[in-house]
Order: C-alpha cells, then sequence, then structure tokens
C-alpha cells in the first residue's frame, strides 16, 4: 500500500512550523515512518527556486512568473521526493502544497483558477494529500505574531488585504473537500492548538487502522 500524504497549511502567524514539529512527534510515537518536506523546496533544485520566490529582490515578479516556479519546484519535488516516498510505503508530511498556489496566486494575487487547476493536472497527475490540516488564524492574530521577524520574505511584506484574501480562500477549499481537510483553530494558546492537533491525529490514524484491517 502506498503511504500516506498529508500536507500542512495556513496563512501568516498560523504556527506552521511550531506545528509541524508536533505531528512529526505524533506519527513518530505511532510508529510511523514519516519523510518530513516542505514547499516551495524539499529539494536542491526546489530550494534554489524557494530562494528566488522568496527574495524580496524580486519585488513585483510577474503573477504567471510566479506560478510556473511553484509548479516547476513542485514537478521536481514529486519526481525526487513525494513520489518516491509513497511508493516506497513511507507517509509525507509536506509544509504546504498545491492549496497554498490556490491561495497565493490565485487569491492572493489574482490569477485565473483554471491556469492552477491545468497546471496542477499537468504536474500532479492525480496525486492529491490525502489529509490536510489547516491552520486558521484571525489575519490580526497572525500578523502580531509574525511581526517582530527581522527579514519578511516576498510573501511577508504582502498587506493585510493580500492575506485576508488567502485566509478566505483556505477556508473556502476546506468547505469545499471536507473528506480531506481538518481545520484546527489555530488562534487558541499553543497548548490547545496541540491538543486539537492530537486528536486529529489519532482519529486520523485509527481511521487508517480499521482500513487496513479490513
Ligand atoms: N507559497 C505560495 O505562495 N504558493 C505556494 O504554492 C506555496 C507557498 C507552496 C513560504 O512558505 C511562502 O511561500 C509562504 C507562501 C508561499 N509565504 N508566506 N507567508 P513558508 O511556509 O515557508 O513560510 P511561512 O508561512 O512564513 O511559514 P512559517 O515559517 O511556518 O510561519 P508560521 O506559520 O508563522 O509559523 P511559526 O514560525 O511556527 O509561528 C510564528 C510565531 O508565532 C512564532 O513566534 C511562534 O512561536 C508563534 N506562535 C505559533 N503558534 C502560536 C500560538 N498558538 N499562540 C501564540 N503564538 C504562537
Amino acid at each position: 500500500m502506498r503511504g500516506r500524504f498529508i500536507t500542512l497549511e495556513g496563512g501568516e502567524g498560523a504556527g506552521k512550523t511550531t506545528c509541524l514539529q508536533r505531528v512529526q512527534a505524533r506519527l513518530a510515537a505511532a510508529g510511523v515512518r514519516c519523510l518530513v518536506t516542505r514547499e516551495p523546496g524539499g529539494t536542491p533544485l526546489g530550494e534554489r527556486i524557494r530562494g528566488l520566490l522568496l527574495d524580496p529582490a524580486w519585488h513585483g515578479m510577474a503573477p504567471d512568473c510566479e506560478l510556473l516556479l511553484m509548479f516547476a519546484a513542485r514537478a521536481e519535488h514529486l519526481d525526487k521526493v513525494i513520489r518516491p516516498a509513497l511508493a516506497r510505503g513511507d507517509w509525507v508530511l509536506c509544509d504546504r502544497f498545491t492549496d497554498a498556489t490556490y491561495a497565493y496566486q490565485g487569491a492572493g494575487r489574482g490569477l485565473p483558477l483554471e491556469h492552477i487547476a491545468t497546471l496542477e493536472t499537468l504536474v500532479q497527475a492525480g496525486l492529491q494529500p490525502d489529509l490536510t490540516l489547516l491552520l486558521d488564524v484571525p489575519v490580526a492574530t497572525g500578523l502580531a505574531r509574525a511581526q517582530g521577524r527581522s527579514d519578511p520574505d516576498r510573501f511577508e511584506q504582502e498587506d493585510r488585504a493580500f492575506q485576508e484574501r488567502v485566509r478566505a480562500a483556505y477556508l473556502e477549499r476546506a468547505a469545499a473537500c471536507p473528506d480531506r481537510f481538518r481545520v484546527i483553530d489555530a488562534g487558541q494558546p499553543l497548548p490547545q492548538v496541540c491538543t486539537e492537533l492530537d486528536r486529529v491525529l489519532d482519529a486520523y490514524l485509527a481511521a487508517q487502522s480499521r482500513a487496513l484491517e479490513s
């Protein structure tokens, strides 16, 4: 059986880095062999592309260029890392994936969703995450948490309206795919976020074991 593909998503200041470690630890405790990776990036070439995408020096990059670079990095990531891991039976935990493209390049930059869908079909050939954990936080809370960052990247420099569009798009996608998404209230204090994450993961792991037994 191929491994499970779990993605973690959220807007600015949602606490993804913090929560990723928690999810990783929970899966390890359950005996799941899990590869942790991220987008954009996850491969040597993808990390070079990430550098271009986040670098504030490229302020004003054409939105289509940004979209194509996201999918260029993703194609490499799928080919070199994600598909081989899933085929080996490992689980993959990925910090952001294509939902981020719909949220940031679609809603944030205003690119047509059908262009994103075309690239998604081309690059992913039907592969979708099995489970997506969406850390949802009010934009004002997220921005306040992220305020202390010394070198904001190109996306962190976007204004509040951009971040509101991103959040709304994520919530819309979660509502449209309730089987895949679990929305976590990431506006709560961290211990409560962790408890909610544990509950969601334990339920998912139990469902996977039942599916294997039947
Ligand atoms: N991007 C895109 O546009 N299109 C795509 O297709 C993809 C990505 C794949 C880089 O992603 C950028 O790429 C991203 C979208 C774009 N831009 N943005 N923004 P990234 O995932 O690498 O970057 P990030 O969003 O900045 O992720 P991050 O580093 O994980 O940040 P975070 O979610 O804000 O997490 P954090 O560092 O764990 O938390 C921030 C602070 O809040 C930190 O001080 C924590 O201690 C604190 N925190 C966390 N949780 C809590 C709670 N619950 N209470 C209080 N304080 C908390």
